[in-house]
């Protein structure tokens, strides 16, 4: 099947085919773990397309098909974690170029822009983008970069895609779109106006929690040719037994999708009549704000849900991160067990106290990444711990 005809396939059927094709040398059905660093040349120059592995690999080149194919990208590049894609990406900025992101975003993008790019001259400003007036209000004329996390990390904050995407453009500003919570499956920005898609591999794509890796989706030639260059000539790539397994994950990515969302709701739905519960967030309760624009902009309302409880202290988070036994208390997200996480304390540690409080990130905020188990073993898991 050529990339055209992919295009016109279903999701569901994009996950387990796009950019497969049987081994060339084999007839493999699965494209095999190309372990190695190098490639064999008949004479100089006269090779099969590949002479050396950090520029590109088999494996990794089946992966990036599959997940251009899944977003409906010409281009798909591969890194080796979520934060080096978002690192490539801001490495194409220059010194006295400005990024405009959400307040409410994965820690360690924070820490990425405000630490890692802000002694290179390159300035960074976090906002409510779930208000397209406050962004345009915050652009200035050096921004160069947007960059949209939707949902957003923690509070899985809705952020309209196409407004900002239209806005970018308007202005010759790069609409970035960190997909990783919602996954092509519920969400395609490229579709949306968005220039790129940027993943976390490592959470939903993966989906086992057995790898890191990341990558970056685009229409855009020069966008990704630039992004070539970056990874041939500063090497953050994944290893072929990485892409395999996150190849692996996103065969299945549809289905366990569709398990994560009902999952998901139905513990908003439970935590929502709970007492000992002050507020839940997730995109699927109709009394939260983003309700509305989740249902025009998603094809479900995702695995991520977070809650802030009644007692709004450190010790009453303690008390229930401590006593869950079907979930487990770690950072990250989108395997099919099930998490939960203490952002004040763990991924959004790096924020300072002063701008996470501002953020809504408080200390009795508790998140969960709903895995893909039974939803009455999760509910009876959460009653209990509450209960301690
Ligand atoms: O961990 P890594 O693969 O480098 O991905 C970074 C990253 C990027 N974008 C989003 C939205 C993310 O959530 C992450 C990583 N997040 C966690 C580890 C976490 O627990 O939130």
């Amino acid at each position: 099947m050529n990339a055209n005809e992919m295009k016109s396939m279903g999701l569901a059927t994009r996950a387990v085919h796009a950019g497969q094709q049987p081994d060339a040398s084999t007839g493999a059905v699965m494209t095999p773990i190309y372990q190695t660093s190098t490639y064999a040349q008949a004479a100089p120059g006269d090779h099969k397309g590949y002479e050396y592995g950090r520029v590109s690999n088999p494996t990794r080149t089946a992966l990036e098909g599959n997940l251009a194919g899944l977003e409906g990208g010409k281009h798909g590049i591969c890194f080796s974690s979520g934060v080096a894609a978002t690192d490539a990406i801001a490495r194409c900025l220059r010194p006295g170029d400005h990024i405009l992101a959400s307040n409410d975003l994965y820690g360690g993008t924070y820490r990425l822009f405000r630490q890692v790019f802000g002694p290179f001259g390159i300035t960074s400003d976090f906002v409510d983008m779930s208000d397209v007036a406050i962004v345009e209000a915050a652009l200035k004329p050096e921004t160069k970069l947007l960059w949209i996390e939707t949902p957003t990390n923690p509070l899985v904050r809705l952020v309209d895609i196409q407004a900002l995407s239209d806005l970018a453009r308007s202005r010759g500003i790069t609409a970035a779109v960190d997909n990783t919570f919602a996954t092509p499956i519920l969400q395609r920005p490229l579709e949306q106006g968005a220039d790129l898609v940027v993943h976390s591999t490592t959470k939903y794509l993966g989906g086992h929690s057995d790898v890191i890796g990341g990558a970056v989706c685009t229409n855009d030639d020069a966008w990704a040719e630039k992004l070539r260059f970056l990874v041939k000539s500063a090497g953050a790539v994944p290893g072929p037994m990485d892409c395999f397994l996150t190849l692996r994950g996103t065969k299945t990515l549809d289905v366990r999708m569709q398990r994560h969302c009902e999952n998901a709701q139905a513990i908003a739905e439970f935590l929502e009549a709970d007492p000992r519960v002050a507020h839940v967030y997730y995109p699927g309760l109709p009394s939260f704000p983003g309700h509305d624009l989740a249902v025009r902009q998603m094809d479900g309302f995702g695995g991520m849900v977070s809650f802030l409880l009644s007692d709004d202290s450190m010790e009453a988070a303690n008390r229930v991160l401590s006593a869950t036994k079907v979930f487990t208390l770690a950072e990250s997200l989108g395997g099919v067990e099930s998490l939960m996480n203490h952002p004040a304390t763990m991924t959004h540690a790096s924020i300072p106290e002063e701008e996470r409080r501002a953020a809504g990130l408080h200390d009795a905020l508790i998140r969960l990444s709903v895995g893909i188990e039974s939803k009455e073993d999760l509910i009876r898991d959460l009653d209990q711990a509450l209960g301690q």
